[in-house]
C-alpha cells in the first residue's frame, strides 16, 4: 500500500509527490476493484473462516408481512432516533401509551446496535456495507422520518380476545403520503402489531451511522387467529422476570395467546385464596415458588398491554398429584390385590360429589382472576388402573350404568368440569384424549387441543370432521430437540395439511408451541423457546406459500439477534456466527 502521509506535503506539492508512484496507485485501484467484485456483501462469511453461516437480512419483518409494495427500492428515509417521535392522530389509551414508550426504546436499541456494529466494522478496517441502502445502489435518500403518525380509527379495546382484529397498514413515504410515515388500524391490536413491524423495518445505513427505512406500503394481517405459546410453570418454577421475557418474545413474534400450565402432578404453584393449603403444601416452596393472586394479575396485565390473551390450565382429573398433598380426599385411593389401600393416590375421584364442589369453588376463583373467555381443563393422560382397584368407584359406576367403562367415567368427570366452566361463562379447551376416548359429550364449541405426535394430521381431520374446533401442538413441542437448531421442522408444519373440506380447515384455530419444563428452568427456557417458537409464529401469521427456508433463514437470523438485543436469550438459529453489533 502506498501511503501518502501529508506531514510534509500539502495541496501545493501533493500531485507531484503521488504521481511518481503511479504504478503503485494503479495496483491499489486494481486490488480494490477486485475485492469489491469478488465479494457480494451480504453473503460474506459463507466459505470464509469467519462470519455467520447465514448472513442476516436487515430491515425485514418476522413473521413476514402479507403484502408489501416497495416502490422498487427507489427511496429510503432516515430515522433520527434522537428526535424521532410517535404522533397519535386519534384517540389513545393506556395500551397505546405504554406501547409507544416501549417501541421507542426498541428503536433506540436498534440505533445503538447499528452504532456498535459500525464501530466493529471500522475496527476490522472492513468497508463492506451491511445496511439496507446497500441492497440497491440506486436507492436514494428521500428525507428524514422524524415522526410516525399513528391513527387508530376506532375506540381502543381494553382486553384482547379470540378473533380480535390484528390487521394494520403501514405507509412509509408512499405516493399519497410522500416523505411521511403513518400506521393505521381499526384496532389497538393492529396498532401493536404494526408498531412491531415498524421497528423491524428500521435498519442500519450503509456505514452504520444512521437508521434507514425503505419507502414502502405494508398491509398485514394474520392467517390464524390463535397463535399460542404454552408455558409450563410447574415442573420448574419460573419467576416473573422470566415470564416477562418469554412474553416479550411473544410480542416480537406476533404471538397472541399465552396458555399458562399452572398446576400439575409435581407442584401446585398457584396460590389460591379459597384454598391456600393447595400451594402451602403443594408448591416446591410455599413462599418463593408460588404465583400469588397479584403475581397472576401482573402477568395478565403484562400480556394485555401486548395484545396477548392468557388462558389458564388447571389440568384434571389426571396430573393432579400435588392437589392431594393438602386434599387427599379429592383423589382416588388406589387399592392393592389384598384389598387394602396401597398408599398411593390416583386421578380425581369422580364418585364423590364433594370433588366437584371443590373444583367448582377453585375454578370460580380462577375464573374471576383470568379475564379471557377460555379455560383449559386438561383431561390428558388419565390412568385408569387406580380407579379400577377402588370398590367405591366401581360401585358408583355400576349405579350410573357404566360399570367397567373407565373411559365413560373419565367422560363423566370431564362433562361435569365443562359444566362448571360454562357456568362461569368461560369456554372450555381440552387435550385430545377427551375427544379420542369418546367418554364425554363435548360440544362443538369445546376446543380440542391436538398434542400427540402420532398421526396428528389424521387426528385433525377426525376432530374437525366431527365438527369440533381444533388447535394444533403436535409438531411444535419445544422440549423435543436434537441441537435446538431444528427450526425448519417447526417452520414447515402446516396445520391445513390434512385432507378435509374447507369447513374442516376453518375449524383449525391455529397452533401453540408447548414448552414443557421438565428439563428447562429459568436458566435455559428462553433459549429453548426462542427462536423456534418464532418459526411457528411465521407459519401461523404469514401466507401459506411462505415456505422458503433459505430466505426465511436470513430473516430469522436477524430476528434472533433482535430478540437478543431486547434481552431475550434466544439461541442461535443457523449455526456459527455472531450478531451485528454485539459487544462483550
Ligand atoms: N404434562 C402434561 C406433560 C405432557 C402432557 N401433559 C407431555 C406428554 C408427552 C410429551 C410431552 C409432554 N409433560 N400435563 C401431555 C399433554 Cl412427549
Amino acid at each position: 500500500e502506498a501511503t501518502m502521509w501529508t506531514y510534509y506535503a500539502d495541496h501545493t506539492n501533493i500531485v507531484s509527490r503521488v504521481f511518481p508512484r503511479m504504478k503503485l496507485v494503479v495496483l491499489c485501484l486494481l486490488l480494490a476493484v477486485g475485492a469489491l467484485a469478488q465479494d457480494e456483501p451480504l453473503t460474506r462469511g459463507i466459505g470464509k473462516e469467519w462470519g455467520p453461516w447465514v448472513w442476516p437480512t436487515r430491515g425485514e419483518i418476522w413473521p413476514k408481512q402479507r403484502n408489501i409494495v416497495n416502490y422498487n427500492n427507489e427511496g429510503y428515509m432516515a430515522v433520527r432516533t434522537n428526535i424521532f417521535r410517535f404522533n397519535v392522530l386519534s384517540n389513545t389509551c393506556d395500551i397505546l401509551d405504554d406501547a409507544l414508550l416501549r417501541y421507542y426504546r426498541y428503536l433506540v436499541l436498534e440505533r445503538e446496535a447499528a452504532w456498535s456494529d459500525r464501530a466493529y466494522e471500522r475496527m476490522k478496517s472492513n468497508k463492506i456495507p451491511t445496511g439496507v441502502d446497500s441492497i440497491n445502489s440506486k436507492a436514494t435518500f428521500r428525507g428524514n422520518l422524524d415522526v410516525l403518525d399513528v391513527e387508530l380509527t376506532s375506540p381502543c379495546e381494553n382486553l384482547p380476545y379470540q378473533g380480535m382484529d390484528e390487521s394494520y397498514e403501514l405507509k412509509i413515504d408512499t405516493p399519497d403520503l410522500p416523505m411521511a410515515g403513518r400506521l393505521i388500524s381499526q384496532s389497538i391490536w393492529g396498532i401493536l402489531r404494526g408498531l412491531e413491524s415498524f421497528v423491524q423495518l428500521a435498519a442500519p445505513s450503509q456505514d452504520g451511522s444512521a437508521l434507514h427505512m425503505n419507502s414502502s406500503h405494508i398491509t398485514d394481517f394474520p392467517r390464524f387467529l390463535y397463535r399460542g405459546l404454552m408455558i409450563d410453570s410447574v415442573r420448574h418454577f419460573l419467576p416473573l422476570p422470566t415470564m416477562y421475557k418469554l412474553i416479550d418474545g411473544m410480542e416480537a413474534s406476533k404471538l397472541n395467546v399465552m396458555h399458562w400450565h399452572l398446576v400439575d402432578d409435581q407442584a401446585f404453584p398457584y396460590q389460591s385464596n379459597v384454598f391456600p393449603e393447595l400451594s402451602e403444601q403443594g408448591a416446591y416452596n410455599p413462599f418463593s415458588h408460588v404465583y400469588t393472586q397479584n403475581d397472576v394479575r401482573s402477568v395478565i396485565e403484562y400480556c394485555r398491554l401486548r395484545g396477548i390473551r392468557v388462558i389458564p390450565e388447571f389440568d384434571s382429573p389426571g396430573h393432579t398429584r400435588s392437589w392431594g398433598n393438602s386434599h387427599p380426599e379429592l383423589l382416588a385411593t388406589c387399592y392393592g390385590p389384598d384389598g387394602q389401600p396401597d398408599g398411593s393416590l390416583g386421578p380425581m375421584d369422580p364418585s364423590k360429589e364433594s370433588t366437584f364442589e371443590f373444583v367448582n369453588t377453585l375454578f370460580g376463583e380462577v375464573a374471576g382472576l383470568f379475564p379471557d373467555g377460555y379455560f383449559h381443563l386438561g383431561g390428558d393422560e388419565v390412568n385408569y388402573t387406580c380407579w379400577s382397584t377402588n370398590q367405591a368407584i366401581n360401585d358408583y359406576m355400576a349405579s350410573i350404568g357404566i360399570a367397567g367403562n373407565y373411559q365413560r367415567l373419565e367422560g363423566v368427570y370431564v362433562d361435569r368440569a365443562i359444566e362448571i366452566v360454562r357456568n362461569l361463562n368461560m369456554k372450555p379447551m381440552v387435550w385430545q384424549e377427551v375427544f379420542d376416548n369418546g367418554g364425554s359429550s363435548i360440544d362443538a364449541q369445546t376446543v380440542v387441543h391436538v398434542w400427540k405426535e402420532q398421526d396428528f394430521m389424521q387426528e385433525l381431520a377426525t376432530v374437525t370432521g366431527a365438527g369440533h374446533v381444533a388447535l394444533l401442538s403436535s409438531c411444535w413441542y419445544l422440549d423435543h430437540l436434537v441441537t435446538g437448531g431444528n427450526w425448519k421442522e417447526l417452520y414447515n408444519c402446516e396445520p391445513h395439511d390434512f385432507s378435509g373440506t374447507t369447513e374442516q380447515k376453518d375449524l383449525v384455530l391455529g397452533g401453540e408451541a408447548c414448552m414443557w419444563s421438565e428439563y428447562v428452568d429459568t436458566n435455559s427456557i428462553e433459549s429453548r423457546v426462542y427462536p423456534r417458537a418464532s418459526a411457528m409464529a411465521e407459519r401461523l401469521w404469514s401466507d401459506v406459500t411462505q415456505t422458503n427456508t433459505v430466505e426465511a433463514a436470513r430473516r430469522l437470523e436477524e430476528f434472533r439477534c433482535r430478540l437478543v438485543r431486547r434481552g431475550i436469550r434466544a439461541q442461535p438459529a443457523n449455526g456459527p456466527g455472531y450478531c451485528p453489533g454485539e459487544v462483550f
